[in-house]
């Protein structure tokens, strides 16, 4: 069995050296927590970090919650490279603050394969994976490299 391993890179601590995962403890905080649908069983270890094929290279990326010490949160894409990783891509529609619940805590990622990907304005095709993002129930987002930036696309209500 695949045992995950929640272990930033030291690329990553170089580069941000004040952010670190969102604990377990804080994950799925608050209010975030009664708006989960009860079905969606979410595990902390599969969904606070994902690895995929998240920007335009050939190299497997990392893309995870981290909290700084004013507790604020981001979602960041760590490129992988030929060897190691590169500076970290934060999205920035997902800049959020812990004291406040803010938008991107509680939630859960998951890798959305490259290919066709139905969304609320259809199905599209994807040429990177997706960072799938779990909101309310059953409610989603998915975000995914195009023209050099991550857009976002809704892929479920
Ligand atoms: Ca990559």
């Amino acid at each position: 069995m695949f045992i995950q391993t929640l272990q930033l890179p030291e690329d990553f601590k170089s580069a941000m050296p004040d952010w670190e995962l969102v604990p377990e403890g804080q994950w799925l905080s608050g209010d975030f927590k009664k708006a989960i649908d009860p079905e969606n069983k979410l595990v902390y270890a599969n969904e606070i970090l994902i690895r995929g094929k998240f920007n335009d290279d050939e190299y497997e990326d990392i893309a995870c919650f981290v909290i700084n010490k004013a507790k604020e949160t981001r979602l960041v894409v760590i490129p992988g490279k030929e060897s190691g990783f590169g500076t970290p891509m934060t999205i920035p529609d997902l800049n959020g603050d812990l004291k406040n619940e803010g938008a991107v805590l509680g939630m859960g990622l998951s890798k959305v394969s490259a290919g066709k990907v139905k969304t609320l304005a259809g199905e599209i095709t994807i040429d990177t994976d997706g960072i799938g993002y779990g909101l309310y129930g059953k409610s989603g987002e998915m975000y995914y490299f195009k023209d050099g930036k991550f857009v976002v696309a809704e892929t479920s209500d």
